[in-house]
């Protein structure tokens, strides 16, 4: 009996750190500003049938329509309501993606922005997104509803009322990010209703949930949110099964506040994956790739089955948040796709794959002035993905995850899911490589000079086609060959003027 009660609080405590994908479908991709009914359409046409697990979708509810600039992205960072009610869709759209995405084996994982209501600079109004009356001057948020009484006002210290100094744990929590005004989540009222919101979307069939600005809310206050949450939706989820978290924790060291305080609740996000990684394949600081030996913990990054891990998000991809200048994007395409290559090669973490728009970036003493510009649009309202001929998307959207390098790298971690990590191979320079058991093997030449080498792969003998240079089809290799013999060696030679220097076979590309 005892052991059985142990078994079942072990289960109990792990559901929140486990995704909910289907077996065999390992990492996410955020599609960072699509609408519901594209998303529907990508999970049928495209994420099922290439092997991702699921999607973390822009925060769904109604938020203050900004409009000087015009219709930035960050406006849905600014919650009016809990409408299900963006320019994203409405609630039956939300639905309608959730069932279909959920029917195929795809996951939906909602950005919840339950930190603060909109900022205390907009003026009251309906400018929102449903139209919704609110008025953040006065706390007013009828449409909850929350009054004075349910925001942090009285509890913060600072003269500001902002966060002033991130050194103090307590201002951190208590007093306003950028404005924002700050919910009172030791109040049960207010823990109530984003309960209401975030069980609304469980119900609708969502697997669990990114908690926006975590590090600025107590671990505690989110904890007494989450216990008081549905179990997900049995339509398509096994009996008692619990929301996934993930919480935005900024932890680059430094600050009082820590990853490590929020494991209690879920997995956190890991900045310093994506910051050193960019440092190291940018070669800065003196950083190489054959320091990557022991990439993940021995790094200083939180336990593996702690993290949710990325090259980028949708902040540092443009200079907000954390990270700085060495993270790696799609306009440094080269890099990035070694960069997620590497990553989804990796055994480290849970992988997140980034889905991007393009925009014009203006540099102005190094910093972006156009990091605020919104989705491609017209008149505000955001444009449809239109999907070209050749399998990428139209109308200003990157979709990297259609990238055949990255999507293809997807699979590889399908493929080599449980296998170690073994035969790590390195010059003491930039050329690595390394293997997933007898499942998978990479090898990247980031170098300025060409890599030639022989190397144990682990795999059976064969023939495999390279998933980076091209893709097994019609029983042959679009690109390059990979002769591995019986004991397990195989020749690479890798240019470092490569298209893109880096080789990647599996188990499912043998001839
Ligand atoms: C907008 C306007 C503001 C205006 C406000 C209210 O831009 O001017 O005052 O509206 O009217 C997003 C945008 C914001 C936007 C907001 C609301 O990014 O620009 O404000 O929507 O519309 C902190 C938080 C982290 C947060 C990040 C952006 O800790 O939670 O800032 N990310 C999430 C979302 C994000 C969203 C929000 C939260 C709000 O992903 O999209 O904001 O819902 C340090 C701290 C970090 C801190 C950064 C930036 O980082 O450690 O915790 O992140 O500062 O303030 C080195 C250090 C590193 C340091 C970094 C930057 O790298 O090592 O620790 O420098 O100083």
């Amino acid at each position: 009996m005892k052991f059985f009660l142990l078994l079942l609080a072990v289960g109990f405590c792990w559901a929140q750190y486990s995704p909910h994908t289907e077996s065999g479908r390992t990492s996410i991709v955020h599609l960072f500003e699509w609408r519901w009914a594209d998303i529907a359409l990508e999970c049928e046409r495209y994420l099922a049938p290439k092997g991702f697990g699921g999607v973390q979708v822009s925060p769904p509810n109604e938020n203050a329509v900004i409009n000087n600039p015009s219709r930035p992205w960050w406006e849905r960072y600014q919650p009016v309501s809990y409408k299900i009610c963006t320019r994203s869709g409405n609630e039956n759209e939300f639905k309608d993606m959730v069932t279909r995405c959920n029917n195929v084996g795809v996951r939906i994982y909602v950005d919840a922005v339950i930190n603060h209501m909109s900022g205390s600079g907009v003026s009251a109004g309906t400018s929102s997104t449903c139209g919704s009356y609110f008025d953040p001057g006065s706390r007013d948020f009828p449409a909850v509803p929350y009054s004075g009484w349910d925001f942090n006002d009285g509890k913060c210290k600072t003269e500001s009322g902002e966060i002033e100094n991130y050194q103090d744990a307590t201002q951190v929590r208590d007093c306003r990010l950028v404005g924002l005004v700050d919910l009172a989540l030791g109040k049960d009222y207010v823990r109530s209703k984003i309960a209401e919101y975030l069980n609304n979307l469980i119900d609708i069939g969502v697997a669990g949930f990114r908690i926006d600005a975590s590090k600025h809310m107590w671990p505690g206050d989110i904890k007494a949110i989450l216990d008081t949450l549905n179990n997900l939706n049995t339509r398509w989820f096994s009996e008692g099964s619990r929301a996934f978290i993930y919480q935005e924790v900024i932890d680059l060291g430094g600050e009082p506040i820590t990853g490590s305080e929020y494991f209690g609740n879920g997995r956190v996000t890991e900045f310093k994956y994506g910051a050193k990684l960019g440092t190291v394949l940018r070669k800065w600081n003196g950083e190489k790739m054959s320091y990557l030996n022991n990439w993940g913990e021995g790094w200083g990054f939180v336990p593996s089955d702690r993290a949710l891990v990325f090259v980028d998000n949708h902040d540092n991809q443009r200079g907000h948040g954390a990270g700085g200048a060495s993270i790696l994007t799609f306009f440094d395409a080269r890099l990035y796709k070694m960069g997620v290559g590497f990553m989804l090669a990796h055994p480290y973490g849970f992988t997140r794959v980034m889905s991007s728009y393009r925009w014009d970036r203006n540099f102005v003493n190094g910093q972006d002035a156009n990091d605020w510009i919104g989705p491609p649009n017209n008149d505000g309202v955001i444009k449809e993905v239109t999907i070209n001929p050749d399998t990428t998307c139209g109308n200003g959207w990157v979709c990297e995850h259609r990238w055949r390098q990255i999507r293809n790298m997807v699979a590889f971690r399908n493929v080599v899911d449980g296998q170690p990590f073994t035969n790590w191979w390195d010059n003491g320079s930039n050329q690595v490589a390394f293997g997933r058991g007898n499942k998978g093997f990479i090898v990247f030449n980031n170098d300025d000079w060409s890599l030639s080498v022989t190397l144990q792969t682990g795999l059976p003998a064969g023939t495999y086609c390279d998933v980076i240079s091209g893709d097994k089809s019609d029983g042959n290799c679009t690109g390059i060959k990979i002769y591995v013999s019986s004991d397990g060696k195989a020749n690479f030679s890798i240019s470092n003027s490569a298209e893109d220097p880096f080789i990647a076979i599996h188990a499912d590309s043998k001839l």
